[in-house]
């Protein structure tokens, strides 16, 4: 089983790296050989069943993942869970899907015309973790979604694929804190998502947090050809609990600023 999950997140990774060109500049900037881990991956969904957060998950549990936290985004009308896996080095999975009968009946109908253009057995597919858009949109869809939530609107572009990988800094070899890893990105040219403060979370929450502002890449949308932001790469560095073993959940205040990460730049 462990061979099939490391195929899989092999797939899920080539998949992100076509609309994610700095990603495998940044392992090179802060790996030194084979200490890059991924620390979790994230996806992003909608909550109508066909493609609801537990169709994802179903790809994950088949795999011996097991459900171990649920999260709730108020402001943003989001929902999520998180998986891990019994091999430890194995990334764990954050997934997270649009409420979306709280959005205008406008957004509504936009969604649900997406998702109907979807073939039911593309859910079930074993690719359907890195199988991305299977539906056609227009850029004014887009920008209608856009207008209520950043979340729906790349979802409705990018369809299903990572939306992040996760750098573990425990890992590295080169740098000990997140404040090294992150000036060593600025250093490079990338620029970090600072909503909320460049380091998200501290020692006390267990969790610290960074990440890149996402990539641009083009998007054939039915009316027009346009570059909007991709996926990004995050930085986590877990802090060790009571009984000495990391930390192994998310901060949902910490999350809540890296979803910023797909925003357009201001
Ligand atoms: C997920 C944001 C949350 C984390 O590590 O807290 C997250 C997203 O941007 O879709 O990944
Ligand atoms: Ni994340």
């Amino acid at each position: 089983m462990t061979a099939q999950v490391t195929q899989l997140f092999n797939n899920i990774w080539q998949h992100y790296l076509t609309v994610t060109p700095s990603a495998e500049k940044i392992h090179q900037l802060l790996g030194s050989g084979n200490d890059v881990i991924n620390d979790h991956v994230a996806y992003r969904t909608f909550n109508i069943e066909k493609v609801g957060l537990d169709k994802l998950a179903a790809h994950l549990l088949a795999l011996g993942y097991k459900e171990c936290g649920e999260y709730n985004f108020e402001a943003k009308k989001l929902y999520a869970k998180h998986f891990e896996h019994a091999d430890s080095t194995q990334p764990k999975v954050f997934i997270s899907e649009l409420l979306v009968e709280e959005f205008s009946p406008e957004a509504q109908a936009i969604i649900h015309k997406l998702v109907e253009q979807l073939p039911e057995e593309a859910v079930t597919a074993e690719n359907f973790l890195y199988s991305g858009r299977q539906w056609q949109v227009s850029h004014e869809d887009y920008q209608t979604l856009l207008a209520e939530s950043e979340y729906a609107a790349w979802v409705a572009a990018w369809g299903y694929r990572a939306n992040h990988f996760t750098v573990s800094i425990n890992h590295l070899e080169n740098h000990e804190t997140i404040v090294s890893v992150n000036d060593s990105l600025k250093d490079a040219g990338f620029t970090l998502n600072s909503v909320g403060g460049e380091i998200k979370g501290d020692e006390t929450v267990k969790l610290e947090q960074s990440s890149t502002m996402a990539d641009h890449a083009e998007v054939a949308f039915t009316d027009k050809t346009v570059s909007i932001p991709s996926c990004f790469y995050e930085f986590a560095k877990r802090y060790p609990l009571e009984n000495g073993e990391l930390y192994t959940g998310f901060v949902a205040a910490s999350a809540d600023k890296i979803f910023a990460s797909t925003n357009v730049a201001a």
